[in-house]
Parts: C-alpha cells; structure tokens; sequence
C-alpha cells in the first residue's frame, strides 16, 4: 500500500472479494448466536408470563376468595389448547374484559385489573399467547384440595393451587416446556 504515490484511489477487486469473504465467514458464526438468543430471550419471556398469570390469579383470590372462573367445581379447570377451553374465559376476569367467561363483568365485579397484555401477547380471540403465537395453558385448583388434578400432559402437581405453562418452540416436545413449578 503506498500511500505517497498515486497509483491507489480505492480498494482492488481481490481486497474488495477477501473483504466480502471475511464478512461472510463472520455472518456465518454469528447467525447462530443470534438465534439462540432470541430464543433465550423468548423463553425468559415466557417465563416471567407465566408467572404474571400466576400472580394474578392469586391476587384475584385475596380479593374475591374464589377463583376467576367455574371456582368451587368439583374438578379442577384447566384452560388453553390442550384443556380445549381458550384461556380467554380466564384472561377476561382478570382483565376485567366484559366478554366470555366475564360477560357484564359478572366475575370480576370491581372490575379491577390483575393483568395488562400488550398488544402481541393477545391473539385476535384474546387469548394469552406466548412468544411463539400459542395459548399459555393453566391449571386452578377450583375444586380447592390444594391440587392441580389433570393438567394436560402432567397430570396431577400437588401443592399448587395454580399452574401455568407454554409448550416452548417444539410444540411436541416437553422437553423445552417452559413451567411454572
Ligand atoms: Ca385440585
Ligand atoms: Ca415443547
């Protein structure tokens, strides 16, 4: 590189290819790191909903010593994909939606607000999805025996009055679910 003569007024094609190359072997180790953190990112997420859904469950027990929702049955409630109830039902108490599961606010009467979404964790139903678009499943001990009794997946998980969990990015594998206990 000779930088007193005039021969050099930019880089030569061999610079410019080593110099696209360089990039290209960076954007290749990089790309990997990067989605694991975005997944890391998600997961912890996920985490932290789980537990604000826990939360405010509980917190609308100390209110209104019940549950949100079908509180007293017999068996215990479970909502999301797997129960097969939208866990809207619960989400519109806690939210103090007048809708399904809270139609006049029915359930939540104080019309007080346990929980506040963002925009991208509802989906056009209202449910409470997490990061990877899919409905956040829980579990109330409704029939009140200080367990949570057929959780999809789990089974019983004893000593939990709630139980809250996201099926993580394989949707078929448990082994990424995110839980709350
Ligand atoms: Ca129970
Ligand atoms: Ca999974």
């Amino acid at each position: 590189m000779n930088r007193t003569g005039t021969r050099r007024s930019g880089f030569t094609l061999i610079e410019l290819l080593v110099v696209i190359a360089i990039i290209g072997i960076l954007a290749s180790i990089a790309m990997p790191m990067i989605g694991k953190a975005i997944q890391s990112a998600k997961k912890a997420q996920a985490a932290a909903e789980i537990k604000t859904i826990e939360t405010a469950i509980k917190a609308y027990f100390n209110d209104y010593s019940k549950y949100p929702h079908n509180s007293g049955q017999q068996t215990d409630y479970s909502y999301g994909v797997l129960a097969g109830n939208d866990n809207k039902l619960l989400l519109n108490v806690l939210r103090a939606i007048d809708g399904v599961g809270n139609v006049n606010n029915v359930n939540n009467p104080r019309r007080i607000v346990y929980v506040e979404l963002a925009e991208r964790a509802v989906d056009v139903e209202g449910n409470f999805i997490d990061p990877w678009q899919r409905q956040y499943e829980v579990t109330v001990d409704t029939a009140f025996d200080n367990d949570c009794k057929n959780v999809p997946v789990y089974g019983t998980v004893a000593n939990r009055p709630v139980v809250a969990w996201s099926r993580g990015q394989e949707v078929d594998d448990p082994a990424d679910n995110i839980k709350s206990w």
